[in-house]
């Protein structure tokens, strides 16, 4: 059988989204033409925020598993589909409730700061969530406590370094921003003297060090905007380049690596966005227990 184009793809999917009356909300990593066919489309902190407002029955979530999961916890009321049940996130399968619990055990003082990047029951057992764009305000939140911070060590070690604050660090990291190496962003660097160099704060620290500015996606997305400069170069998922070049048609960006590639991301593609929603599966379903616990943690950080 001949394989629909994309076009085709999108104008289904339009159809379906119409019929179901599903929202569509999309990460900023997801593949170009996934983005294009969102309704939203934006960070962690972004999405959820969108998820628990919005008013659709149905929410089709272009991501991986955490976020879907976060979509379902914010917003019971609505039915939330991940596109692809296989699209996870190695960082968030770092840490389990059993090394969280021994973790706790030997901090019994220690407040829980969980990066979003985390399953349901991981984040029911901690006391606060955050994200890459709000993580230093949530740390500085807790001024004379104790912390413990999961699962990723890099932002992790970037927050302290920002809020002066000592934390327990956890040694989870994002495969894919470790791909990126000192040497390759001094190659870059030399290859487009005038660019500003922004850098995701899951990256090394040794790479963060050579940049002009550690951000999350969002944050990007603003800096180059406000910029004077006219090029960039980008050491986060390339899935961002798009929007990037979108919102900004005069500027130049360049990917610092082409390996800067989620394979969880690139899951996600038209066909099985029209294949969840025609079959209606890969339902999200978070446990109750887990749910009220976890909604907690993240309501807490929602309210900033
Ligand atoms: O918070 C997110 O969505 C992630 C995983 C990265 C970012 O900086 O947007």
């Amino acid at each position: 059988m001949e394989k629909a184009g994309n076009e085709e793809l999108m104008r289904r999917i339009r159809e379906l989204k119409e019929e179901a009356g599903a929202t569509i909300l999309a990460h900023n990593y997801q593949r170009k033409e996934v983005q294009e066919v969102a309704d939203f489309v934006g960070d962690s902190l972004e999405l959820s925020r969108k998820a628990a407002s919005v008013k659709a029955k149905l929410i089709v979530f272009c991501g991986v598993r955490f976020m879907a999961e976060t979509a379902a916890i914010v917003n019971p009321n609505a039915t939330v589909l991940l596109p692809d049940a296989c699209a996870g996130c190695p960082l968030a399968d770092m840490i389990d409730e059993n090394i969280l619990a021994e973790w706790k055990k030997d901090h019994p003082r220690a407040k829980v700061v969980c990066y979003i990047n985390s399953s349901a029951a991981v984040k029911a057992m901690s006391d606060i969530c955050c994200t890459s764009a709000n993580a230093i305000k949530i740390v500085q939140r807790l001024r004379g406590e104790e912390v413990i911070f999961i699962p990723d060590e890099n932002l992790g070690r970037y927050v302290s370094s920002k809020t002066g604050k000592k934390l327990i660090l956890y040694p989870g990291f994002c495969p894919t921003h470790l791909v990126l190496r000192p040497e390759m962003l001094l190659a870059m660097k030399e290859k487009h003297p005038n660019a500003k160099t922004i850098v995701h704060p899951e990256c090394r620290s040794d790479v963060i060090d050579l940049a002009d500015a550690a951000l999350s996606t969002s944050q990007m997305l603003h800096f180059a905007k406000e910029s004077d400069a006219h090029e960039f170069i980008v050491g986060t998922e390339i899935g961002l380049i798009h929007r990037l070049e979108l919102e900004n048609p005069s500027k130049s960006f360049y990917a610092a690596s082409s390996l800067l590639v989620c394979p969880n991301m690139k899951r996600t593609t038209l066909e099985k966005v029209v294949e969840c929603i025609e079959r209606q599966r890969h339902v999200i379903e978070v446990p109750k227990e887990i749910r009220v616990g976890a909604a907690r943690a993240i309501e807490e950080m929602l309210v900033e």
